[in-house]
């Protein structure tokens, strides 16, 4: 046999190696928190997650442009307590983009703020873009995250918590609701927190990103999604242009955080202004280009769609009327997820 035959052959193992080392660097970085699930589990549902084989395969495939499907303007509304909030995902006009439940723009100061709720069954994902928020959880695990940060929150069978701006200054951010599927709804809640100098970034040609999860300009960003996501923060320059990747079959949108660009190909290019969500139609890619007068910033978030049913009640979503009533029995009663319910308070509760 000739020596050539064994190339092929040495070309997939070596792919098989990097790939292996990929999934043990981001399998280390998800468990650096205490109240983390068991690795076994984590693995082996990161190796069932398509996500990364699929963006490379992406280029290979036929590039076809994302068109802009429908855009809505998201004004700005009270939440109670003195607390501003553009709904994006989850108003009347959007009511869900399967895998998203949510996305809020909130404008929080002292003394407004979340006091203590619950969440099950999906996660919810808070990136501040100035000002702080005091995190507080029954099960002792708290913090601060400050402008720039990332907290991705994976409630899975039963989170209580507060959210509170820390400080006199507004807290500004976004929270984004990313539904689990069937199989991981009940998971052991998990924590992900990125600081803003440990997410990935990277600039081009007048375009920057900020890679809070998925990829962008070949820059992974090491946050594990049960649900495939990705979540990038743009800032385009004046003149610049941008072509991304948007895995097909995905669902997309657009919210567009400050000044306006045009999204999509060509002459189906779509003008996005300020507080606006553009939903993204089926393709591979996404072209954006800024001929606006100044810089312009917008959040791109997509997802693999769970195809499965939603039933949601406030703070808990599930597949089915029946998984609400007990979501709603666990709590009251303090079991299956909620056992430190009844006897927990937040220090903001608390005073
Ligand atoms: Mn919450």
């Amino acid at each position: 046999m000739k020596v050539w035959w064994y190339f092929p052959q040495l070309f997939w193992i070596c792919i098989l190696g990097v790939w292996t080392g990929f999934c043990e660097t981001v399998i280390e970085q998800v468990c650096d928190s205490e109240n983390c699930e068991d690795l076994d589990q984590v693995l082996e549902t990161y190796s069932e997650s398509k996500t990364i084989v699929e963006y490379h395969w992406l280029v290979k495939d036929k590039t076809m442009s994302r068109v802009i499907e429908k855009i809505v303007e998201n004004r700005e509304q009270d939440e109670g307590m003195g607390a501003r909030v553009r709904r994006s995902i989850g108003g009347s006009q959007l009511r869900n983009l399967d895998p998203f439940l949510l996305l809020d723009e909130f404008k929080v100061k002292k003394p407004a703020g979340f006091p203590d709720h619950p969440h099950r069954g999906f996660e919810t994902v808070t990136y501040m873009i100035s000002g702080s928020f005091r995190h507080e959880d029954f099960c002792g695990h708290k913090g601060v995250i400050n402008s720039g940060d990332l907290q991705w929150m994976t409630a899975g069978r039963g989170i209580l918590h507060c959210e509170m701006p820390e400080g006199e200054e507004l807290g500004h951010g976004l929270q984004l609701w990313v539904n689990l599927a069937k199989k991981d709804k009940m998971v052991k809640p998990a924590y992900q927190e990125l600081l803003d100098k440990d997410i990935p970034r990277t600039t081009s040609d007048g375009v920057t990103v900020k890679i809070i999860a998925g990829e962008s300009f070949g820059v992974k960003s090491p946050v594990y999604t049960r649900t495939p996501t990705m979540y990038l923060d743009f800032t385009m320059e004046k003149g610049s242009t941008l072509t991304q990747v948007v895995p097909d079959g995905w669902n997309g949108f657009v919210y567009v955080l400050s000044g306006s660009a045009m999204f999509g190909p060509g002459d189906k290019a779509k003008l996005g202004p300020a507080h606006h969500t553009l939903v993204l139609g089926p393709g591979n890619t996404l072209e954006v280009k800024n001929n606006s007068d100044g810089v312009c910033r917008f959040v791109l978030i997509a997802g693999k769609p769970n195809n499965e049913p939603i039933v949601q009640y406030g703070p808990f979503v599930m597949n089915e009327q029946h998984e609400i009533q007990e979501a709603i029995n666990d709590y009251r009663s303090a079991r299956n997820g909620f056992e430190n319910a009844s006897k927990w308070q937040s220090s903001a509760v608390k005073g």
